[in-house]
């Protein structure tokens, strides 16, 4: 369960590696994922892991650098937390995992990308291709919080116009806290119409429940 350092050092925009433990379900820039036809013939397609799925959907996590992406894909792919000292995925990685939604087998596609300005250029790349967005921010990170307006509009730059979007407000510490920004969030996603939920990727709390709000 290695986690890959960030090159700070060096700049690189490689795409080529992520802090995401190695799996047989994720895969690299450059893989089958990368292609563009996600199954969704009316017969039931065969994922990598031997899993039947009905339908598949890529689904992009972004925001900014440390709010917790790896960690909530991590949980959500593998039910664990990844404890221990921040290191900030390189480039663009994803996971795909199978859920039963309605009786419907939903492959989901998910990209992990980096949320370091020095790869922004790479995962503008991968925006067109998206089903639906998962933007996060910390709640405890005003700045965080603040950048989500700049993140909408690259969103609406780069992704479909019909792209689903959802903002996840994570590092939530209590099932009953509401973050200090909560307020000023429902007044931001009614300006742009983008639902909400608040997120743990340390506790679990909402992982499942928002991935499968996206994939339904
Ligand atoms: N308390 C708490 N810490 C969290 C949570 N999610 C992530 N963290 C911590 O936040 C730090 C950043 O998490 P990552 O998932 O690596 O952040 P990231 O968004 O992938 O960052 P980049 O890869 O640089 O874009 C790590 O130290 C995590 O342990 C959470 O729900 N609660
Ligand atoms: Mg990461």
């Amino acid at each position: 369960m290695s986690r890959k350092k960030s090159q700070k050092s060096k700049g690189s925009s490689s795409p080529a590696s992520s802090s995401i433990p190695p799996s047989k379900e994720n895969g690299k820039v450059g893989t089958e994922s990368q292609s563009n036809g996600m199954a969704m013939s009316g017969r039931p397609s065969l994922s990598n892991s031997g899993e039947f799925y009905d339908i598949a959907f890529k689904v992009m996590l972004v925001g900014d650098s440390g709010v917790g992406k790896t960690c909530l894909l991590v949980r959500f792919k593998d039910g664990a937390f990844l404890a221990g000292s921040f290191i900030s995925t390189v480039g663009i990685d994803f996971r795909n995992k199978v859920l039963n939604v309605d009786g419907v087998k939903v492959k989901l596609q998910i990209w992990d990308t980096a949320g370091q300005e020095r790869f922004r250029s790479v995962t503008h790349a991968y925006y067109r291709d998206a089903h639906a967005l998962l933007l996060l921010y910390d709640i405890t990170s005003k700045t965080s919080f603040d950048n989500i307006q700049a993140w909408l509009t690259e969103i609406h730059e780069y992704a479909k116009k019909d792209v689903v979007i959802m903002l996840l407000g994570n590092k939530v510490r209590r099932k009953a806290e509401i973050s200090v920004l909560y307020n000023v969030t429902i007044c931001v996603l009614q300006e742009y119409g983008v639902p909400f939920m608040e997120t743990s990727a340390k506790s679990g709390l909402n992982v499942d429940l928002a991935f499968t709000a996206i994939a339904k």
